[in-house]
């Protein structure tokens, strides 16, 4: 079973999307495996964006997503990586159709409200950036009776 890290960005926990995305990945049927709100210290922050550190834009990325808290997930399916991606919509915001995330809600490439790994190896270094062990629940959705 495939896990992906999902970060609900500043813009979008300041314009109250948290539950609107969690909505969207709970409704596409993949499983919760852990989530927090954090500010994310800035170390952490360029670890995170290391791919991007000699692009141009490196120091807003880092000054974004550090100014204000991020709603950080884990999630777990099969293909979960790319399901997301999907989900979640280009990163140009002129191509993120309508129906996604970003296509819905966002209207500028760089505030484009959520953030989801690239690739299963992305997602475990990712995973161990922001997660402690024992931050991560395993349970059995499909043998409970209540619903
Ligand atoms: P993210 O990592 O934030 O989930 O976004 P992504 O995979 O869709 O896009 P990525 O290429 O990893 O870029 C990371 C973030 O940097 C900003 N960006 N700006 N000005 C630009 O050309 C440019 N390109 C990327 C975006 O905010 C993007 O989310
Ligand atoms: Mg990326």
């Amino acid at each position: 079973m495939e896990r992906t890290f999902v970060m609900v960005k500043p813009d979008g926990v300041q314009r109250g999307v948290i539950g609107e995305i969690v909505s969207r990945f709970e409704k596409k049927g993949f499983q919760l495996v852990a989530s927090k709100l954090m500010v994310i210290p800035r170390e952490k922050a360029e670890f995170h964006y290391a791919e991007h550190a000699s692009k141009p834009f490196f120091g807003e990325l880092v000054d974004f997503i550090t100014s204000g808290p991020v709603f950080a997930m884990i999630w777990e399916a099969d293909q979960v990586v790319p399901l997301s991606r999907t989900l979640i919509g280009k990163t140009n915001t002129l191509e993120a159709l309508p129906g996604t995330i970003r296509g819905d809600f966002a209207v500028h490439t760089n505030f484009n409200l959520i953030h989801g790994s690239d690739s299963p190896e992305s997602a475990e270094r990712e995973i161990n950036n922001f997660f402690e062990p024992h931050e991560l629940v395993t349970y059995d959705k499909a043998i409970k009776p209540w619903i």
